[in-house]
């Protein structure tokens, strides 16, 4: 039987290059994110192993309805997240800090709670969480984010605990430095010239196809094979505060 795969944050980015990469391996995929337009034409693209439901992460009941509405799920790739500001604590603003935590901490809650039983019935079970190196390390302006992805991986480690005698693997995906259409460009407010300096000088950052890889071959492994932890840089970023620029 086709193996279902459930990819949540899946209209761009690492979550999109996901979604193509499972089907690639064989899953039936159900992309999963807020705007319905973008899933929809990731859906067609990959054809008729990929089906969109749109829905907000955040929004416990349409989970949990969702979920509901769900034959089977074998794969759950708790990945909808991302980065609101790059303020100093003295003066961030804790609406940005309060979105950052529902959407990486609260989204994965509410698909791990909503999807478990599925999980476990399949008999092989994989929960897939992508946090971040800033899930590990912290950086000036970075607290929000930092805050909230040491959060996911908390909840990764937590629920490995937690599962240890369930047929359930909890994987965690620590990506560094990716260059997408969106995270940078998101976390500032549209400032196209400030999202761009992230990425500056520069010259091999990862992309989203690296982390899909990476996703694609730790879910692949024999069931037996937990892969606890992969942390992922580009060669170029040797710490989080280490990054190699090339300026002219
Ligand atoms: C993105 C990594 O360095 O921008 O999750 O916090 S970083």
């Amino acid at each position: 039987m086709t193996k279902t795969a459930v990819v949540t944050g899946a209209s761009s980015g690492i979550g999109a290059a996901t979604a193509r990469r499972l089907a690639a391996e064989g899953y039936s995929v159900v992309l999963v994110a807020r705007r319905k337009d973008r899933l929809e034409a990731l859906a067609a693209e990959i054809g008729d192993a990929a089906r969109a439901v749109a829905l907000d992460v955040t929004d416990a009941e349409a989970v949990k309805a969702f979920a509901a509405g769900l034959e089977s799920c074998d794969v759950l790739v708790n990945n909808a997240g991302g980065a609101v500001g790059g303020d100093y604590v003295a003066v961030a603003d804790p609406a940005d800090w309060r979105t950052m935590y529902e959407v990486n901490v609260l989204g994965s809650l509410h698909f791990t709670q909503a999807l478990l039983p599925k999980l476990i019935a399949s008999g092989a079970g994989t929960i897939v969480m992508l946090s971040s190196t800033a899930g590990h390390n912290v950086y000036e302006g970075g607290g929000g984010y930092t805050a909230a992805k040491h959060g996911t991986h908390v909840m990764a480690e937590t629920l490995r605990l937690e599962l240890f005698d369930q047929p359930v693997r909890v994987i965690e995906i620590a990506p560094g430095m990716v260059k997408t259409e969106e995270f940078a460009l998101n976390r500032f407010g549209g400032d196209a010239a400030r999202a761009a300096a992230v990425y500056a000088g520069v010259a091999e950052p990862l992309v989203a196809d690296d982390i899909a890889d990476c996703v694609g071959w730790a879910v692949t492994r024999p069931a037996h094979v937990n892969v606890d932890l992969l942390i992922v840089r580009p060669r170029a970023q040797a710490a989080q505060h280490k990054v190699h620029r090339v300026t002219d």
